[in-house]
């Protein structure tokens, strides 16, 4: 038979299998070692030299679209057989997609805050939410019986050791890291600590009992309050834009001196006063301060040359303020309604 005869034969053939079964007679049927292929090719051995190379060729061109041919049908049969298998799942069908999920309104302000201080030089550190009763307060300036423990409602936890026990806590503020880092680091030190912290505290459109703060602490020769007001008010332009307004107004906090806080005009009535800004027209979203030089001393820092500031910064409040949010309750709340709103 011709060659060509025969490739029309084959393809022709291989149409007409429908199942596995079928397909293999067809293998062995024309791409065996007794099919016609290989008997033309066992045949034109006798052949002179260049009429064989010639023969072989064309009879190797036509097994290997064969071959080719067979390799295409057998996949679309096994797709056939499997998308009609008693699974019932159907695998020629195209996928579904996976959905992706995002990243949390709060851990997104969390990264841009660290970031626009990161761009001013300071590094990021964290630290521990279940907290000694010393770092959180005492080595703050705040002894046992102060008032100014009254600040902080506090989630104690019940916890002795066996040297007799020593209070301990959640931590009510990032502020404990200030001490920790100044134990282990020799100024200048310039580090931002973003973290949870918990009050035992009623929530409403503002104050939650579970929240995020962001820490920060530079340490330095020379360091003055206006250095303070600088970096945050670099850190407000990053953050809020060039149009929005901070305004700083004096404080008291037991671990600083002097103490401020800061506020940003506030998102929802852009200063006009509303329920979100109690109708002040501003949103507090930090305390801050100079560094109180018993804090430096207790960790042995030399007052006389080094001076820092430091400050917390409250971060669903700068959420709040990006965002137009009305209502810090929304973050906690799961509704993905809400939260495929961000980025
Ligand atoms: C002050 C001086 C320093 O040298 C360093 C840090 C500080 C801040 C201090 N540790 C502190 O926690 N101050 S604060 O109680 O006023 O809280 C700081 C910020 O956290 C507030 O400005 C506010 O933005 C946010 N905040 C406070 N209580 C909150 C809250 N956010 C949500 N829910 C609450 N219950």
């Amino acid at each position: 038979m011709e060659l060509q005869e025969l490739k029309a034969q084959a393809l022709a053939g291989l149409e007409q299998t429908a199942d596995l079964e079928g397909l293999e007679a067809w293998r062995v049927r024309f791409l065996g070692r007794k099919g016609p292929l290989s008997q033309f090719l066992r045949s034109i051995s006798s052949l002179p030299l260049e009429e064989r190379r010639l023969q072989g060729e064309s009879a190797n061109r036509v097994k290997s679209s064969l071959q080719d041919a067979w390799q295409s049908r057998r996949e679309s049969l096994r797709l056939a057989q499997v998308s009609t298998s008693q699974s019932g799942a159907d695998i020629s069908l195209p996928g579904r997609p996976m959905p992706l999920g995002r990243l949390h309104p709060i851990t997104q302000t969390f990264r841009d805050i660290c970031a626009a201080f990161q761009s001013l030089g300071f590094e990021v550190v964290e630290g521990p939410e279940v907290e000694w009763d010393y770092y959180n307060f005492e080595a703050l300036n705040i002894p046992p019986g102060h008032a100014a423990r009254d600040m902080f409602s506090t989630f104690w936890v019940d916890y002795t050791d066996d040297k007799g026990g020593h209070p301990m806590l959640l931590r009510t503020h990032t502020s404990p890291m200030q001490v920790r880092v100044m134990e282990k680091t020799e100024p200048p030190v310039r580090v931002v600590v973003p973290g949870q912290v918990f009050r035992y505290e009623a929530t409403d459109a503002t104050h939650e009992a579970v929240f995020h703060q962001v820490e920060g602490l530079a340490v330095d020769e020379n360091i003055t309050l206006a250095d303070l007001k600088g970096t945050l008010y670099e850190v407000a332009r990053l953050l809020f834009g060039e149009d929005r307004k901070a305004r700083f107004r004096c404080t008291y906090f037991p671990f600083v001196e002097p103490g401020v806080d800061m506020a940003i005009d506030c998102a929802m009535c852009r200063g006009e006063g509303c329920r979100v800004c109690s109708g002040t027209g501003w949103l507090e979203i930090l305390g801050a301060g100079m560094v109180h030089p018993n804090v430096l001393s207790r960790v042995g820092y030399d007052t006389q040359r080094y001076t820092g500031f430091a400050f917390g910064l409250g971060v669903e409040r700068i959420a709040m303020l990006r965002h137009g949010i009305d209502d810090i309750r929304l973050f906690f709340q799961n509704d993905l309604r809400f939260l495929r709103q961000f980025r």
